[in-house]
């Protein structure tokens, strides 16, 4: 029998549930109807006298192998090549890579070392299905090893337009490695005609215009699959008797007046400074805020090793205290900060109570707060969603108010907008909003992924 086996850098927990958060329960319910296999790093650093083996344990009809990394391959691999050179190129932030030859060759031996070790786990009839740039080239170093079926390759994050790909030094080698797939997966049609447009220009391919792409002597499917939220159960945390407490103690308490949302892990990514001084901004543009508005935002760290996050860290936190020093006053504080986790349920209510959701990233491959925001909004009392025009989702949730994040007073405008929005406007917003989250939920994009997959292989 086919099974599925996916491979990302992470293995989720799936004793976590819903905690974990759509793409593993996505990715885990998938698993589990068909007993599948869940490769990837297990989260361990070796220590010294380890040994690197896999270690294979089943939960669920799910069998997890995974595996520790090195130091050598976590500062190389993982730091190194995935989080400083291809995270921020393709993040369009050039300014931020940091290129060395270990990265690059870190990079490679892990990819080598994983393939080598989950070439003999797959079966002949079984489906591969690799996530994310972490990986680019595994599916290449699976077929040196002898894998033949079906392997599919999804990239979460952008793909950036090819004069900011020709940067990176190993380019051609590792878009080549992808034409060891037979299906490539982006977030957005963008995406999908940044690798198209490289291909065709650099590689001499050629495009059949039904989704399939030629080159290097394989011929590929490569389409846009927007990634979704479980929109229903996401839904069903934001209306819990549990999240209307919450809610009601978050009004009784100290939001009464117009609450403003954001939740971002903290990444340079995600337009965070730009956010706040949008949100100064509107306190001077327009002063009947003060003492009305506040701005929750919510950023749990990542990455910290990575010297960018910190720096980032600090601007957020000079940024928040000025505002709160300029504008605050014994009974109003403008900006309140939380730089922790959030279990999902409370982020679910707190998106329910809040009249505005911020969601303004730089650049972004989707953004599932957007959609999370959207799914948990009361009906009858939408708030209202204002998103980047350079996140995935605004591709598609066009109802939205969209923004340009790098104009400051264009997001302060577009705040206060939302702050006074008729509730016709608001409702007829959120109305369309809604039916464009609920039709492209999580499982609608595993089964458009693999029904490909599946396809492409018969
Ligand atoms: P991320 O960059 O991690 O993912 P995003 O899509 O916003 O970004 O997903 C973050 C998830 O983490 C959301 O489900 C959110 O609710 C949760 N989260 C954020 N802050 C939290 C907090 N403080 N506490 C608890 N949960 C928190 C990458 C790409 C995205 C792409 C996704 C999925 O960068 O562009 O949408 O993968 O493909």
């Amino acid at each position: 029998m086919s099974r599925l086996i996916v491979v990302s850098n992470r293995v989720a927990d799936l004793e976590k549930g819903a905690q974990s958060g759509g793409l593993a329960v996505a990715l885990g319910d998938a698993l589990k109807k068909e007993h599948g296999l869940w490769f990837g790093w297990d989260g361990n650093i070796l220590g010294n006298g380890g040994r690197l083996a896999t270690n294979l344990r089943e939960q669920e009809g799910v069998t997890f192998a995974t595996t520790p990394l090195t130091r050598e391959e976590y500062d190389n691999y993982y730091l190194g090549f995935s989080n400083n050179v291809l995270w921020p190129a393709f993040h369009y932030r050039i300014d931020l890579t940091n290129f060395e030859t270990s990265f690059v060759q870190g990079y490679r031996k892990v990819n080598q070392r994983l393939a080598q070790a989950l070439a003999p786990l797959v079966e002949k009839e079984d489906r591969v299905w690799v996530h994310d740039y972490h990986l680019i080239p595994l599916a290449a170093e699976l077929r040196a090893r002898g894998v033949e079926g079906p392997i599919g390759f999804f990239l979460h994050i952008p793909f950036p337009p090819p004069e900011i790909l020709q940067t990176i030094p190993e380019h051609d080698w590792l878009i080549r490695s992808l034409f060891s797939c037979d299906v490539v997966g982006f977030q957005t049609q963008g995406d999908r005609r940044n690798f198209v447009r490289y291909v065709v220009e650099r590689a001499g391919g050629k495009e059949d215009g039904e989704g399939r792409l030629t080159a290097f002597g394989k011929t590929i499917i490569v389409q846009s699959y927007p990634i979704g939220i479980d929109a229903q159960v996401f839904r069903d945390m934001a209306t819990s008797e549990q999240s209307d407490e919450l809610i009601q103690r978050l009004h009784r308490r100290s939001f009464e007046r117009s609450l403003v949302i954001g939740v971002d892990r903290l990444d340079y990514t995600k337009g965070l400074p730009e956010r706040l001084k949008a949100f100064r901004r509107l306190l001077e543009l327009y002063p009947e805020n003060r003492r009305q508005a506040t701005l929750l935002q919510i950023a749990p760290p990542t990455r910290e090793e990575v010297e960018a996050y910190s720096e980032i860290r600090e601007e957020l936190e000079g940024l928040t205290g000025a505002i709160n020093g300029a504008f605050g006053n014994f009974d109003w504080t403008p900006v309140r900060y939380i730089h922790r986790a959030i279990p999902r349920d409370t982020l679910a209510a707190l998106f329910r109570g809040s009249q505005v959701g911020l969601v303004t990233p730089l650049r972004d491959g989707m953004n599932l707060v957007a959609k999370e925001y959207v799914a948990a909004q009361d009906e009858e009392d939408p708030g209202v969603l204002v998103l980047s025009e350079f996140a995935g989702a605004a591709e598609d949730l066009v109802e939205a108010l969209l923004v340009n994040p790098y104009d400051i007073d264009d997001m302060a405008a577009a705040l206060q907008r939302a702050l006074t929005m008729s509730l016709e406007e608001r409702q007829s917003r959120h109305a369309a909003l809604k039916k464009r989250v609920w039709a492209r939920d999580v499982n609608q994009w595993r089964e458009r992924f693999l029904g490909d997959l599946v396809a492409d292989a018969a």
